[in-house]
């Protein structure tokens, strides 16, 4: 065990490793120290530690200072005698470096996905001063402090099987920052502002999702170390997911009981979100995201499925695909044309964004009903819908045309003159913006918001999740 740098990777007999990781240990502290969530940094937060990747050593709750988190080197245990399980090189074992034909893809998927990581935190850094609540406000640095960890799994590739050039992008990835115009994060979403909570739950919602969904596809990777790191970075991820979907649950129950409660049932008057408007912010975290499947037809995407680099969801799993190697086969969108529509197959493997995109958009229709039940326990016949996979798209075939949140193509003027009911106008932003007051009192909720129905670990409706140690 390494003292500086916790890990399951035996990192003190791999003396070059630990030389590289412990060089841009104080690079990664200064980076999170400057970008990072601004404030807070002294005062004690109640947040789960990974210790180690068993079952015991993993759910760890204490008090801790955020830059003495255990931020560490962890990878699920390796599984037996793996084989490569698609793709053309399959029924091979799987790779315990890296073969120098893939060297580039694999650099590169792993790069994207490692950028992710930093981009959310520089994108949430300034939420903590306004926090409903200390349960919200120590769910926010859980998801923050294990992002940053995330960067270091990544890290923990690029330096261990890349090489100088490893070196050089783990120190890039600290140099790129989300939303800076000379030197930006890769993915578009990763660039957009999240200046208010209700953009932070619909973030963790639907971005946090793309991150399950492209790990669950590189988990079934032949480079096995990634496999093994994306594996464990999965289990955070069901926190980050668990944080939007009951974070927007409780800002839609909070405004149902306005609407019953509120004089005349004004919700805004009364402090809370108005329905339409959290439809609008849907709508806009939704097709950020599923850009971020890239297009749905993709060379590059038949190349990583060939290679074995990135599968499909449960691409291992039994019983869900027979075909691992999907030369034939096509799947058929309509393609924007001159004047109308017109068919195409793309061939399977060039699909496979498109494949992977739609297990996520299943996985989003749940969190949709499960938000509508709500609505249905209180009697109520509004609901929440995702709008179509056309409308609001910058990546991909249907990029930068007006599509309206059914999928029927408008003409721009019309766009424009609803895009205020579809998307968050400034007015929107402007006045959830200034709900954003912190609730600081243990137990105590901000008025847009309803109480969760349970403590983190089971702890009572009051606990200090935060203890402020001096003002922030
Ligand atoms: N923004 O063939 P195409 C997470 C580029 S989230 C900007 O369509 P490809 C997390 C593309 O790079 C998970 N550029 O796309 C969540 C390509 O560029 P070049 C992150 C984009 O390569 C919350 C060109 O357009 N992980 O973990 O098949 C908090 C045409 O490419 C975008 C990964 O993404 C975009 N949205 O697929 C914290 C996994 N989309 O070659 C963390 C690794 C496409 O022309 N990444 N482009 O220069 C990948 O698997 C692939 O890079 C992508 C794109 C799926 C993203
Ligand atoms: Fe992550
Ligand atoms: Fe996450």
């Amino acid at each position: 065990m390494s003292d500086k740098i916790p890990n399951n990777v035996d990192l003190s007999s791999n003396r070059k490793l630990q030389r590289a990781l412990e060089g841009w240990l104080p690079n990664y502290l200064e980076w999170w120290n400057d970008m990072g969530p601004e404030g807070f940094q002294q005062d004690l937060i109640y947040l789960r530690t990974a210790v180690s990747v068993d079952t015991d050593g993993w759910a760890k709750f204490d008090y801790v200072k955020m830059p003495d988190y255990r931020w560490g080197i962890f990878l699920a245990e390796p599984e037996k005698d793996r084989k490569i399980h698609f793709g053309d090189n399959m029924g091979g074992d799987v790779w315990q470096s890296v073969p120098g034909e893939v060297r580039k893809e694999l650099r590169r998927l792993i790069v994207t996905q490692a950028d992710t990581e930093p981009a959310s935190v520089e994108q949430q850094r300034l939420l903590g001063k306004t926090a409903p609540s200390l349960y919200d406000l120590r769910n926010l640095f859980q998801v923050n402090v294990e992002e940053g960890r995330h960067l270091w799994a990544m890290v923990y590739l690029l330096m261990q099987h890349f090489g100088r050039d490893g070196r050089e992008e783990a120190e890039d990835l600290l140099k790129r920052t989300s939303g800076n115009a000379d030197s930006p994060r890769i993915l578009d979403a990763f660039n957009k502002p999240i200046d208010d909570w209700l953009a932070f739950f619909c973030f963790t919602t639907f971005t946090d999702r793309d991150g399950k969904y492209q790990l669950g596809a590189l988990a079934e990777s032949a480079f096995d170390p990634l496999a093994q790191t994306t594996r464990f970075m999965l289990t955070e991820e069901a926190h980050h997911m668990f944080v939007g979907e009951t974070g927007v649950g409780r800002v839609i129950q909070r405004t149902i009981d306005l609407m019953k409660t509120a004089p005349e049932g004004d919700v805004k008057a009364a402090g809370g979100v108005p329905l339409e408007l959290i439809q609008r912010y849907i709508n806009e975290w939704y097709t950020a995201s599923l850009d971020l499947f890239g297009s749905e037809d993709s060379s590059n995407s038949a190349t990583f499925f060939a290679a074995g680099l990135k599968g499909r969801w449960n691409e291992g799993k039994e019983g869900v695909y027979d075909d691992h190697k999907a030369l034939t086969g096509s799947y058929r969108v309509e393609v924007p044309t001159e004047d109308g529509f017109e068919d195409r197959d793309i061939p399977l493997r060039r699909a496979m964004n498109l494949l992977l995109r739609d297990s996520y958009v299943e996985d989003c229709q749940k969190v949709i009903k499960r938000w509508n039940r709500i609505f249905e326990k209180a009697g109520m016949s509004e609901r929440m819908t995702l709008p179509s996979d056309r409308f609001n798209r910058i990546q991909g075939l249907y990029a930068n045309m007006p599509y309206n949140p059914e999928g029927k193509l408008i003409s721009q003027a019309e766009f424009d003159g609803q895009r205020d009911s579809w998307l968050p106008s400034q007015e929107d932003l402007d006045y959830i913006q200034s709900l954003m007051v912190a609730c600081y009192e243990p137990g105590e909720y901000a008025s847009w918001i309803a109480p969760p129905r349970k403590g983190i670990n089971g702890r009572e409706e009051n606990f200090e999740y935060v203890k402020f140690v001096r003002n922030n």
